[in-house]
């Protein structure tokens, strides 16, 4: 077959059109490449191409961003935008979809996405040599602007985009567009050496990214949680009175162990700190503005408490609630040898990675167990719970309450700073609804046989407490559920009601009183701005 002509209709596209006789082969091989090029493959090819690049561009990155402990893929960086970014509307469903596994599907996404832009610029490459290069600058952009954008990111963070947009170019644009073939060559060996081409990628990328992964793991912040040994509590939590657990099976457990207990936040990587050079800052409106270190904390007399914590997002029948033994420094104590000035109102907390929550200050010193945080049921706390320290505030759900990765406290107004939620038109002020949950019977579907069936569950009301527990089962009167003691207010309550069941389908109804006896209100209302609220109902099936 001779060289094909350039106009021709149905042949390869050639990008220009010298050849260079008589050089010898190196300089042959590297003429190659910046010579003549000619279009090769459909459709398939370029989408084959595509997949190849995108994928070689991740493992390209994924190794360039291993030696940086700060610098992250972009696939991360991206994900990062997105979560700071994303309508509340989309954030709840994710919530409701994927609930604890949000952060895995949205890297999942991410990497879908990409993936999906690698196969449609592979295609448009094809038509158009250009294609390559300028699809990669945007994925090289987007990827470096968003990897800019992220706190403490400094100008290598840039690195991972660009080199692997680099990458994704230059592996189309020899892919698709080779170097012009020799006269006599086949097609067959064309689609051979495009094979061949796509596998060596392939398998490129993986071993890049591979290679990445098992490199980052050596540049990781070491944490230095596993040396820290938390001191006895000068106050040590109250025992848990007798009566606490009742036995009955799929009941909530009074105190929730770490591994069970709900995690919430906005860390696509958790954050690692290393408690050695770690601190507290606490600045703004104060006399003197003062600044902690973690052994600080652990010299001081810590309390022990035990807190239920919530969060806002929480539906009605929802989980995101646990009980722990909090071990910390009384937040008062600290915030008073500062000397908070009048006229402050909020304390603006802040995490390493810059997430935010505004405490009204009056909670803070109107005699509740608000304190900063560095162990949990015994325990350091876990990386993914904020090591080394949190804050937490009994009553308020966690957004306003307690944040993770604690590094500084900002005495402040409400009128000057916003937290990170509040900009996202959630509250700023925000008490933990009454709230009451049926853990079993299991609900809807769950089939039960006649006789007495114990039903049982949880309320809570952090700080005011839970006075009664009703149900309401098919169209009988309201019954007071059994509660099993508490060891303060500041927790939620496990009930119980030996209810008799005839075969048959009924529906049962919980609502909660709190101390102040406030009756958990019935209408539902959704967990935007300030948490949700309503009657959880269940149908369950007898027979
Ligand atoms: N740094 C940081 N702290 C944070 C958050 C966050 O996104 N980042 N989320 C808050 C929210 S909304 C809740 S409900 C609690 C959840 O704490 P947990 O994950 O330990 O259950 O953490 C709070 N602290
Ligand atoms: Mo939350």
């Amino acid at each position: 077959m001779n060289a094909p002509t350039p106009q021709e209709s149905g042949s390869p596209r050639v990008d220009s059109a010298s050849s260079l006789p008589g050089v010898s082969r190196v300089e042959e091989a590297v003429g190659a490449l910046r010579g003549p090029r000619q279009q090769q493959g459909g459709w398939i090819s370029g989408l084959v191409a595509g997949l190849a690049a995108a994928g070689a561009a991740l493992g390209v990155a994924e190794l360039v961003a291993a030696p940086f402990s700060s610098v992250s893929s972009p696939v991360v960086a991206v994900g990062n935008v997105v979560v700071d970014n994303v309508p509340n509307a989309v954030k709840e469903f994710a919530i409701a979809t994927f609930g604890q596994n949000d952060k895995i599907a949205l890297i999942f996404g991410t990497t879908i996405f990409l993936f999906i832009f690698g196969a449609v610029l592979g295609m448009l490459t094809t038509k158009r040599r250009i294609a390559a290069p300028v699809g990669a600058g945007v994925f090289a952009l987007v990827g470096a602007v968003s990897a800019l954008s992220r706190t403490g990111a400094g100008p290598l963070a840039v690195l991972p985009s660009i080199l692997g947009g680099l990458t994704a170019a230059a592996v189309l644009d020899l892919l698709l567009w080779p170097p012009q073939r020799q006269a006599g060559v086949s097609d067959s060996a064309d689609r051979r050496r495009f094979l061949v081409g796509s596998s060596l990628v392939v398998a490129g990328a993986a071993a890049a990214g591979g290679l990445g992964k098992a490199v980052s793991g050596l540049f990781k912040v070491s944490t230095n949680r596993g040396e820290i040994v938390l001191p006895k509590p000068a106050e040590a939590a109250k025992a848990l009175p007798s009566g606490i657990d009742p036995d009955i099976a799929g009941l909530t457990p009074f105190i929730t162990p770490a591994k069970d207990f709900y995690r919430v936040d906005t860390a696509l990587e958790i954050p690692r700190v290393n408690g050695k050079d770690w601190k507290l800052d606490i600045l703004g409106m104060v006399d003197s503005e003062r600044s902690y270190s973690l052994a600080d904390l652990l010299d001081r007399p810590l309390i022990e408490r035990t807190i239920t914590l919530v969060c806002v997002s929480n539906q009605v029948g929802g989980r995101l609630a646990g009980t722990a033994k909090w071990l910390g420094v009384p937040l008062a104590e600290l915030l008073d040898e500062a000397g908070p000035q009048d006229g402050a109102d909020q304390v603006l907390s802040r995490s390493v990675d810059d997430f935010t929550a505004s405490t009204p200050l009056k909670t803070i010193y109107d005699g509740r167990d608000a304190m900063v945080v560095v162990g949990m049921n015994g325990e350091p706390l876990s990386l993914e719970r904020g090591f080394p320290a949190r804050l937490l505030v009994p009553g308020l759900y966690g957004f306003v309450s307690a944040t993770k990765w604690l590094s500084e406290l900002n005495v402040t107004t409400f009128e000057a700073e916003q937290a990170y939620w509040t900009k996202r038109d959630w509250a700023t002020d925000a008490p933990i609804k009454t709230l009451s949950r049926i853990d079993r019977p299991g609900g809807l579907g769950d089939t039960v046989d006649p006789g007495t069936v114990p039903v049982a569950g949880v309320a809570w009301d952090p700080h005011v407490g839970i006075d009664k527990v009703e149900l309401k089962i098919d169209d009988a009167a309201w019954v007071e559920a059994d509660l099993a003691p508490v060891p303060s207010a500041d927790t939620w309550v496990q009930w119980s009601y030996p209810w008799k069941a005839t075969s048959g389908s009924h529906t049962i109804v919980v609502r909660a009183t709190n101390a102040d006896g406030e009756t958990q209100p019935f209408d539902r209302v959704k967990p935007i701005p300030d948490g949700a609220t309503g009657w959880q109902k269940i149908v369950v099936n007898v027979t």
